[in-house]
């Protein structure tokens, strides 16, 4: 560990690891806190030893989990907006951003939820992968302008994620059938939306989401039921603007086999890939705070929003 960093960072860097601290936008907000308290808790005698700090705190969390891009998109809102000659001012800039961050991403989740909301229909039922607070959001607001929803919920092994959503569902007073992630293609004939969240969109309209969503896009394709990502713009990953791919994590093999039951089956591979890539072809809309896209037009929100190039602000 480096000496330089508060405990509470590497705590959050170890909770985001072990995904105790979980899901795309929750990863962001929590980062960005970590900044706030590598801030106030630095001890840098020189406006030149706070920004090495906190470059070494954003590099830290960096290093967590791959394929979110929200991560590294706020650690870069935080240090491109560190300013100041000296270490209270440094501090305080600091501490703005992370404030102005959070609010936003907030504010962002409620306007998106109101976007998604507008594509639900009274009695319709909703089918859902893995846990997303922006794809929650949009039910949220359904149901809050008098909408009745039901869901159907994967499981979304192996972590299962799909409990977290159930249990968020019936905390809004949806009705939820649970399901195991292999019997998605029979219930999408009772589904009149499949609804996922986001890790990273890139700019050719792919959206890298749980593994698992992919194959879902496909078969609610196939079955003709309508299927959206939820995922407010600081999902965007910029870096695919010029070229580069999005890592897909791959995970400890024993989150899918404990090792006894491997040692008995004998001389196997376990492969646990995180995410996986949905073509834009099989995706109808994403809805953003700033209203619902065609995938393949995203590109266009994201140079808007990110432009291109530019240094990592945590270089060293
Ligand atoms: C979480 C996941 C979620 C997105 C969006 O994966 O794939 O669908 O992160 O979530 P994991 P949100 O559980 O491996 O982190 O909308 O809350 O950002």
């Amino acid at each position: 560990t480096d000496h330089r960093l508060a405990p509470d960072v590497e705590e959050t860097a170890e909770a985001i690891a072990s995904m105790e601290i979980r899901g795309a936008a929750t990863i962001a907000a929590g980062a960005a806190e970590a900044l706030g308290t590598q801030a106030r808790e630095a001890e840098a005698d020189s406006p030149a030893a706070f920004r090495a700090s906190m470059r070494a705190a954003a590099r830290r969390l960096r290093e967590t989990r791959p394929t979110a891009v929200s991560l590294p998109n706020a650690l870069r809102y935080v240090l491109r907006r560190m300013d100041g000659r000296n270490v209270d001012a440094l501090r305080e800039s600091v501490t703005d951003a992370v404030a102005e961050f959070v609010a936003q991403l907030d504010r962002a989740q409620e306007d998106l939820g109101r976007v998604g909301a507008n594509r639900l229909a009274d009695g319709d039922t909703v089918m859902t992968h893995c846990h997303s607070t922006d794809a929650l959001a949009c039910i949220e607001a359904a149901v809050e302008g008098g909408k009745e929803i039901e869901a159907i919920v994967k499981e979304t092994r192996p972590r299962n994620q799909g409990h977290i959503t159930a249990e968020q569902l019936r905390g809004m007073g949806v009705p939820v059938t649970l399901i195991v992630d292999s019997a998605a293609r029979r219930y999408l004939n009772e589904a009149d939306h499949v609804l996922v969240g986001a890790d990273s969109i890139a700019a050719d309209g792919g959206v890298i989401n749980k593994i698992g969503t992919s194959g879902l896009a496909v078969n609610a394709r196939e079955r003709g039921v309508p299927i959206m990502t939820a995922a407010q713009t600081i999902k965007l990953h910029p870096e695919t603007l010029t070229g580069h791919t999005v890592e897909i994590e791959m995970r400890d093999e024993a989150e899918v086999i404990d090792p006894e039951t491997r040692a008995g089956i004998g001389e196997i591979a376990v492969e646990n890939p995180a995410f996986d890539v949905t073509p834009p072809r099989y995706m109808d809309a994403i809805v953003t705070e700033h209203g619902q896209f065609p995938p393949e037009s995203i590109v266009t929100l994201m140079r808007e929003l990110f432009g291109e190039g530019a240094a990592e602000p945590w270089a060293e």
